[in-house]
């Protein structure tokens, strides 16, 4: 095997890996860093104290954490503090560079974007949403322009809601599939998982389960205690479980048993984690036709995609769910999320930016 990589993971700032506030990012980092140490790679993680990380050689950073960027404005300008996790974690990056180091980041802040010349080693950016503000716009594009090809993303949609979209890398995502179990069987119930925030649209999962007479089981980060009670009070009747955040070998045991997933975001989901997770238990995905999921669901197939909004068509689709073989579910999970796959590409980008920037 040619020269093993010193990879050097800088996480998100928003919370502590485990925590649930870095959403799909947490698992993503999980997922490459077993994949990459697993290959032979020495891996390092840096990420706020409190984090859990197992079986990788974690670096912990006390700080405050970083206001989350789907909640500022889009001509905001940039927020930083002097004791905020965010640069302090790109000072510790400074204590770990190796010559055979590749920093790795997953922030999606401005701060790692205008770090990176300054820097002695490559650093591969992984863009974890879609367009949200232009100071972040701008500084992946200068990125992109010192360093071409070091900046990469989870779908083409994501890669296409900014300007500079052809010139991104498109390495979608992969997953640990031995953690899922497939179940051949369903209850009626359907189920919704993800961060509950705005965003997110819970709402409109809630209202299409009540309309086609089905519960809806619900299971993640309650992010947003305002939002989701007034998701309750909207539909006081609607038969709604909320499971919690529940690690993944919890999650895939609760979600294998139902129906189907409904996925209703209400922006451009940048890839949707939660799609291939259903997937890999056979369970139908009922999404809306836009962002990641669009790319992930085989309509008619492995799941149903909807016009984004139409909560007829979501109820519709409830009530085409016999059509679909969950094995297919399944089977496309392997072909094309599984966590070698996906560390291939990764283990490729990074091995093209250290022959052209290392
Ligand atoms: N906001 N400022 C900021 N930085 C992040 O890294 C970040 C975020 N919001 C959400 C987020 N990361 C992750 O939940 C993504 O997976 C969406």
């Amino acid at each position: 095997m040619t020269q093993a990589l010193h990879v050097l993971c800088v996480s998100t700032p928003v919370g502590a890996l485990g925590s649930g506030l870095g959403g799909g990012v947490e698992l993503t980092l999980t997922n490459l860093g077993q994949e990459l140490a697993g290959r032979g790679h020495r891996v390092t993680v840096i990420a706020p104290q409190e984090s859990v990380l197992p079986g990788l050689e974690l670096v912990q950073v006390a700080g405050r954490p970083q206001p989350i960027a789907q909640n500022q404005g889009r001509s905001d300008p940039i927020s930083l503090t002097a004791d905020g996790v965010l640069p302090r974690m790109w000072t510790e990056v400074r204590q770990h560079l190796t010559p055979q180091t590749v920093i790795l980041n997953f922030a999606y802040d401005w701060l790692p974007f205008y770090l990176t010349p300054f820097l002695s080693r490559p650093v591969a950016h992984l863009v974890s949403m879609g367009s949200l503000q232009e100071n972040m716009d701008r500084a992946i594009a200068e990125v992109l322009a010192a360093y071409p090809g070091s900046v990469a993303v989870h779908s083409r949609a994501q890669a296409a809601t900014f300007s500079f979209g052809d010139q991104l890398q498109v390495i979608g995502n992969g997953f640990d599939l031995a953690g899922y179990q497939f179940r051949a069987a369903a209850e009626p119930a359907l189920a919704w998982v993800g961060r509950i925030a705005p965003e997110k649209g819970l709402e409109d999962a809630v209202a299409a389960a009540q309309a086609a007479g089905r519960p809806l089981r619900v299971m993640g980060k309650l992010q947003d205690a305002q939002y989701w009670a007034w998701v309750q009070a909207t539909f006081p009747t609607a038969s709604v479980d909320y499971l919690g955040f529940l690690p993944t070998t919890e999650l895939q045991e609760q979600l294998g048993r139902c129906a189907a997933l409904l996925q209703t975001p209400h922006w451009v989901e940048a890839f949707g984690n939660v799609a291939v997770e259903a997937l890999a238990c056979g369970v139908p995905v009922i999404a809306y036709d836009r962002g990641g999921p669009a790319e992930i669901v085989r309509h008619g197939e492995t799941g149903w995609l909807v016009p984004p909004g139409d909560g007829l068509g979501l109820v519709a689709a409830i009530h085409k769910l016999s059509q679909i073989d969950r094995h297919h579910c399944r089977q496309q999970a392997e072909a094309e999320f599984s966590r070698a796959a996906f560390g291939n590409r990764v283990e490729t980008w990074l091995r093209e930016l250290q022959a052209t920037c290392g």
